[in-house]
């Protein structure tokens, strides 16, 4: 049976997937709507995944006795001023979700919780990848600065990378 402590920070992690599922959903609509057409799957893939990983939670939450939460989500960011600005804004948000997995892992330990230790190592694991991806991608952006064939070049590579990362999805 899960600790009331850590059923309400499990709870506070599903909010956080919800609101990073929806924040990436505002991003890939501007960046169809802008023609960055593989941008733009990227990142609908991207918030699929977000959506998966909430699910992850509400599964493993209800069967150790607690009870998941359907969150309230609340503003999103709708419009971007470039592409920069949006993967900047997603490796913030990663940033930000890794250092919340890190203190639920410290809190899991503090209280004894080996099961839920456990279970969260996958959720480290993934926020090292995302924050890599999301790291290389604006590196990318920084080399292609102003170059319109450089930013057409890297779009068609998020196509790809969307690609793949819906043929990895668990
Ligand atoms: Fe849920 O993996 Fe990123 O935030």
């Amino acid at each position: 049976m899960i600790s009331d402590l850590l059923a309400n920070l499990l709870n506070q992690q599903i909010q956080r997937e919800a609101e990073a599922s929806n924040a990436y959903l505002a991003m890939a609509s501007w960046a169809e709507v802008s023609g960055y057409d593989g941008i733009s799957q990227f990142l609908y893939t991207h918030s699929n995944e977000e959506r998966e990983h909430m699910l992850k939670l509400f599964h493993f939450l209800n069967e150790r006795g607690g009870h998941a939460l359907v969150p309230t989500v609340g503003e999103v960011t709708n419009k971007f001023s470039s592409v920069n600005k949006v993967f900047e804004s997603l490796l913030n948000h990663e940033v930000n979700v890794s250092e919340e997995i890190n203190r639920l892992v410290e809190a899991s330990l503090a209280e004894k919780d080996y099961a839920t230790h456990n279970f969260l190592q996958w959720y480290v694991t993934e926020q090292m990848e995302e924050e890599r991806v999301a790291r290389n991608m604006l590196d990318k952006l920084k080399l292609i600065g102003d170059d319109k064939a450089g930013l057409y070049l890297f779009d068609r590579d998020c196509a790809q990378a969307a690609a793949t990362s819906g043929s990895n999805q668990a």
